[in-house]
């Protein structure tokens, strides 16, 4: 992997934690997607040489509100730009990964994402990122 496109933060309510990063700590808001797929509310904030993305579960079901309710507010996963997202899934399926999907699928700003299982990863959960 060369490159961390972004790093994911599972919150509650995203319109109340944003002041706090667009005026407390003074990051830009990129924009807000719904990304249905996903079931989240997104807000990309620019934090310099990385983005950060906050995530916002759009139903009980959504896989970032089981995570809010087995680990509470925090750091869900980490997110690695990468151009081939086919090619990239199927060298790390030949070396052992367990992938959450066969392919990759829609993601917010139109890329395509997939991720690592947590459990081949040391207890983290990683996204691979192509974007379109
Ligand atoms: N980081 C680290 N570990 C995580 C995790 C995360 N974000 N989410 C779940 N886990 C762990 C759990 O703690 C649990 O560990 P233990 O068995 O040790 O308790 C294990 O993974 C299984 O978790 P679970 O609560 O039983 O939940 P599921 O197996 O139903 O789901 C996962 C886990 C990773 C498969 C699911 O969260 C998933 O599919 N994630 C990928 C999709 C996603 O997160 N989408 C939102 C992001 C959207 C975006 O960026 O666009």
């Amino acid at each position: 992997m060369k490159k961390v496109d972004h790093i994911g933060i599972a919150v509650r309510n995203l319109n109340e934690v944003l002041p706090y990063y667009t005026d407390t700590l003074g990051c830009p808001l990129l924009k807000i997607e719904d990304v249905e797929s996903q079931k989240v509310r997104v807000a990309f904030i620019d934090a310099g040489n990385i983005k950060l993305e906050l995530l916002e579960p759009l139903d009980d079901t959504s896989a970032v509100a089981k995570f809010i309710e087995k680990r509470g507010e925090g750091i869900h996963h980490i997110a690695f730009g990468v151009e081939d997202i086919e090619q990239r899934m199927a060298e790390l399926r030949e070396n052992g990964v367990k992938l959450l999907s066969e392919h990759a699928n829609p993601g917010a700003g139109g890329a395509m994402v997939a991720f690592l299982h947590p459990k081949s990863s040391n207890g983290v959960l990683y996204e691979l990122c192509e974007k379109q």
